[in-house]
């Protein structure tokens, strides 16, 4: 054998000699090291919870395709854990088979797997169950957390352990917590335990780090020893100053953005959020001259579907939109944008990226126009959407009393007597979580909104129902008002009485919708006498044909605000008149081209008089503000005067 072709063999055999691969940190020369070399990562967050699992394979190649050499991701508890013990990992929830997808595309992966992850999606990922024991200390040293804590992360950690690098997979590093340094507990002792389990069940030589926000007050309860200390910001004039804090820290190792933001979320009625491309272009050179590892965030946000949205709690309760499109560089139907390409070409200074097109944006559809037909108002359909027997109460109860943790809660009470002259229904409590729509019987009165809407005057005969439907419209998810229970927190007054016994029917919408309800009852439906009153919570339903099958954006033009289901997915939450998303992404993942598609809307306050909705080829994230206070905004773009 010629010597080179000798050593050629013994190379290939030399990692496993060598004790390689390995992912470790070389304080001296201020870098990661992977299998002895100096090494940086360039990466991207991806929502795997946000996006259909149909499309994470195209979503994830064209971010190596971007030249990313990895991509950071978070693990929500809540999405796996629904019930304390219970645990879904399949199709959508399928974890595994996303990291057997990035494993596939040479992709490192850089793991967030909480407990807490904030990323404006319920209650930062805690499952709302923790909140039956009502004075738990959630991410602090409280015993009934941290059995939770523990329960949980004895399923997951078990998981990642086979795919850490220096076990042969290509998870280098994992995320204890997150921005714990924001959080007011400041609780070292539960830090000292989750680096515990984390080491337990991942081994000694694993990099476990930490991410805060760029400043020494966060980094002082954020960070512990053995955790690699790094920090999130976006783009700045001067990111060597950004770096500072994570130096005085940590003197040595290499510099790690965690976050840099490559755009922003929105709220329901503010503007939509926009990072200009060239000052994220210029904010990321920077960041590579100085040598740093960055991960983007995001670089697909994707969708909140269903009831997964998280709020932030400012001053006020601002809950996050459907659309987490975050301005990023692949756009929430995953298409790439020019901020991708100026990404790339940033990057393609500093290493070498894929040669070949980056995948182009997927074809979108304007299905156009589909009428629709009101099913019936909600009360009249309680039935269907709560079977069971209603709780009696004297004085209100929660969405977490009845063990219903998302969507809707349906209050009633009868009048003792008559009401003959308008009469405020309100809570002096501020006690709706987070907005009411008030009804006595058939007629509806109006919305009372958390930190806004306080009153609805009412009039009514005595023996008439109250209805009250709260909406839950997401947790907080960041700051120290973590526990946010929802429904009714606190009594509801009838001008100076308090209401008293009421019954509270738990709304299942998901269940019967997801077997096809309403549109298997279509001839009941037909027949079922029913006002044609447009005001109030009700429901619609209509049916639609395609041949070509793709994503497209859903409208509702004169709508207010609900729910909508296609095919029995739940999309999410549509709220055109106070903006500034005015319509819903539709994955063609969800659309059948063999057989009819079903749509089925909740809509909470007023319907057209024609009620119809309208597939278009392009969103509208931007309805454009005019109004300057929530309660009554008008939209140019909002769709409620037009199509
Ligand atoms: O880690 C957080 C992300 O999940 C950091 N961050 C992002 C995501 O929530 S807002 C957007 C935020 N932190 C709060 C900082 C508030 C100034």
């Amino acid at each position: 054998m010629a010597v080179g072709m000798h050593w050629l063999l013994l190379g290939s055999l030399c990692p496993l000699v060598w004790g390689y691969p390995s992912f470790t940190i070389d304080y001296d020369r201020d870098c990661f090291l992977k299998d002895g070399q100096c090494f940086r990562y360039i990466s991207g967050s991806i929502h795997y919870f946000r996006i259909p699992s149909a499309y994470w394979k195209d979503r994830l190649l064209k971010m190596y395709m971007t030249g990313l050499n990895a991509v950071q991701i978070y693990v929500p508890w809540n999405f796996h854990e629904p019930q304390p013990g219970v645990y879904n990992f399949r199709g959508d929830h399928d974890l595994e088979q996303f990291l057997n997808l990035t494993m596939e595309l040479g992709l490192l992966v850089i793991m967030r797997p909480g407990p807490y992850i904030c990323a404006e999606w319920d209650m930062g990922g805690l499952p709302a169950w923790l909140l039956n024991k009502k004075d738990i200390r959630l991410r602090a040293f409280d015993p009934d957390y941290l059995n939770a804590v523990d329960s949980w992360l004895s399923v997951l950690l078990p998981k990642l352990r086979p795919r850490l690098y220096n076990n042969g997979g290509n998870i280098i590093s994992v995320q204890v917590e997150n921005e714990y340094g924001s959080f007011l507990a400041c609780d070292y002792g539960y830090m000292r335990h989750l680096h515990t389990m984390f080491r337990l069940y991942l081994g000694d030589d694993v990099v476990l780090f930490t991410t805060d926000g760029s400043a020494d007050y966060f980094l002082k309860c954020g960070t512990l020893q053995d955790l690699y200390a790094t920090v999130d910001f976006g783009p700045v004039d001067n990111v060597t100053k950004a770096f500072e804090p994570m130096r005085r820290f940590q003197p040595r190792g290499p510099l790690v953005n965690s976050e840099y933001y490559t755009g922003w979320l929105d709220y329901w009625g503010d503007k939509h959020a926009v990072t200009p491309t060239d000052r994220v272009a210029q904010g990321l050179q920077a960041i590579l001259e100085s040598g740093a590892s960055v991960n983007m965030y995001m670089f697909e946000g994707g969708t909140n579907f269903g009831f997964w949205n998280g709020a932030d709690f400012p001053r006020i309760y601002k809950p996050i939109t459907t659309s987490y499109d975050y301005d990023a560089p692949l756009s929430e139907a995953g298409d790439p944008t020019d901020k991708l390409l100026a990404i790339r070409s940033v990057i393609s200074k500093f290493q070498s990226v894929p040669q070949g097109p980056i995948p182009p944006p997927t074809p979108k559809f304007s299905y156009g126009l589909v009428t629709l037909k009101k099913v019936g108002d909600l009360v009249d359909l309680l039935d269907i959407l709560c079977p069971a027997d209603p709780f009696v109460t004297q004085y209100p109860i929660t969405f977490e009393d009845v063990k219903q943790y998302f969507g809707f809660l349906l209050y009633r009470t009868r009048l003792t007597g008559d009401v003959p002259e308008q009469t405020p229904v309100s809570s002096p409590a501020n006690g709706i979580h987070d907005r009411a729509y008030v009804s006595v019987d058939g007629q509806f009165y109006g919305v009372l909104e958390r930190d806004s809407l306080k009153k609805v005057n009412v009039t009514g005969k005595e023996g008439q129902w109250l209805n009250v439907l709260v909406e839950n419209m997401g947790r907080i998810n960041y700051g120290s008002d973590l526990k946010d229970f929802k429904g009714l927190i606190g009594n509801l007054t009838l001008g100076t009485d308090v209401l008293e016994n009421w019954k509270v029917y738990p709304l299942n919408m998901d269940g019967p919708i997801s077997q096809g309800w309403p549109h298997i009852m279509a001839d009941q439906i037909l027949k079922t006498p029913q006002t044609d009153s447009t005001t109030g919570p009700a429901m619609y339903s209509g049916t639609f044909k395609i041949t070509d099958i793709g994503d497209t954006y859903l409208k509702l033009p004169k709508w207010s605000k609900g729910q909508v289901w296609i095919n029995g997915f739940n999309l999410g939450r549509y709220w055109p008149v106070r903006g500034p998303q005015v319509t819903l992404y539709v994955p063609g993942t969800i659309l059948s081209s063999s057989q009819v598609n079903n749509i089925t809307v909740l809509e909470l306050e007023n319907a057209p008089d024609q009620p119809m909705v309208i597939f278009l080829d392009r969103p509208i994230l931007n309805g454009t503000y005019v109004g300057k206070m929530r309660g009554d905004i008008v939209r140019s773009d909002s769709g409620a005067l037009d199509l």
